[in-house]
């Protein structure tokens, strides 16, 4: 099994282990990413979803470059169709996703890092899109999540020459939210942090955040509408009776 999930308390850690390429994604553990991450999404006990990489050098060194050397364009679109739904749930599941990057994050494995709503990066993490360095482009949303994380100057520079970014480069371009080591260490700790607020708000604040710019009659709309909730009554009341909050997830 090259994909492990492992239950912390809420914290949900994904653990892609193919560490003798660097993590690189084949269709084997990236069908078994896509499958984990579907399950989780679905699952209501795990709050929070860690996604990192095996060992110390890599998160995931990017797609299987030997593997995508014989495709053929059909199937190149659906290689691109499993990295694509991959890098969707991330971004889409109702609830918080961090990546803890603990080495590389390259080409696919920095979309995947992309998809997250968190990043964090160990000191001697490297990030980048360099597929243009093998005549492709990014195939798995980085064209788009890395304009939007980064800006559109960076985004152009980043794709259109391959540069590879250092931890701290990363952290001064927005790509990555802090450097830390141990890096996962830091991301569960956030996670935690997370997962002791109301489900309830973190699913709307999170598709709120997602909306494309333009869209803040919705924003206004769920707004209001989460004000039905328990969790919303309960983290007001509780400020003003200056006790902690006890969330229960309606
Ligand atoms: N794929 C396959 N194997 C990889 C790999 C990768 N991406 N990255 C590393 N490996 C393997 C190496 O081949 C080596 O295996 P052996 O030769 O020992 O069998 C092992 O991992 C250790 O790597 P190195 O010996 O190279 O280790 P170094 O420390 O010297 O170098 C490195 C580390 C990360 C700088 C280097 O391995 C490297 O440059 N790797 C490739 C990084 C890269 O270019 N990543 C982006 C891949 S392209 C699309 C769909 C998807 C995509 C695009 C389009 N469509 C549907 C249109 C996505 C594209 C990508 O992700």
């Amino acid at each position: 099994m090259s994909v492990v999930v492992d239950r912390q308390d809420a914290v949900a850690v994904v653990t892609i282990d193919r560490q003798e390429a660097l993590n690189a994604l084949d269709v084997e553990t990236l069908t078994e990413l896509r499958d984990r991450l579907r399950e989780l999404a679905e699952d209501y006990a795990a709050r929070v979803v860690v996604l990192t990489g095996a060992g110390d050098r890599a998160f995931v060194a990017g797609a299987d470059i030997k593997y995508m050397g014989s495709l053929e364009p059909a199937e190149a679109k659906e290689w691109g169709a499993l990295g694509h739904e991959a890098a969707r749930l991330l971004e889409d599941m109702p609830k918080p996703t961090v990546a803890a990057i603990n080495g590389f994050a390259l080409g696919g494995g920095c979309e995947l890092a992309l998809g997250c709503d968190l990043r964090y990066a160990s000191s001697n993490a490297r990030l980048g899109q360099p597929e243009i360095d093998l005549g492709i482009v990014p195939g798995w949303g980085g064209t788009q999540r890395l304009a939007r994380v980064c800006g559109l100057g960076v985004a152009k520079e980043l794709v259109l020459t391959g540069r590879q970014v250092d931890a701290e480069e990363a952290f001064r371009i927005g790509l990555v939210n802090a450097v830390a080591d141990p890096v996962l260490e830091h991301a569960l700790e956030v996670a935690g942090r997370l997962a002791a607020r109301s489900p309830v708000a973190l699913r709307v604040a999170k598709r709120l955040l997602n909306l494309s710019p333009g869209a803040l009659e919705r924003e206004a709309e769920e707004f209001g509408d989460l004000f039905a909730s328990e969790d919303a009554k309960e983290g007001l009341a509780a400020f003003a009776e200056k006790r902690p909050p006890r969330f229960v997830g309606r």
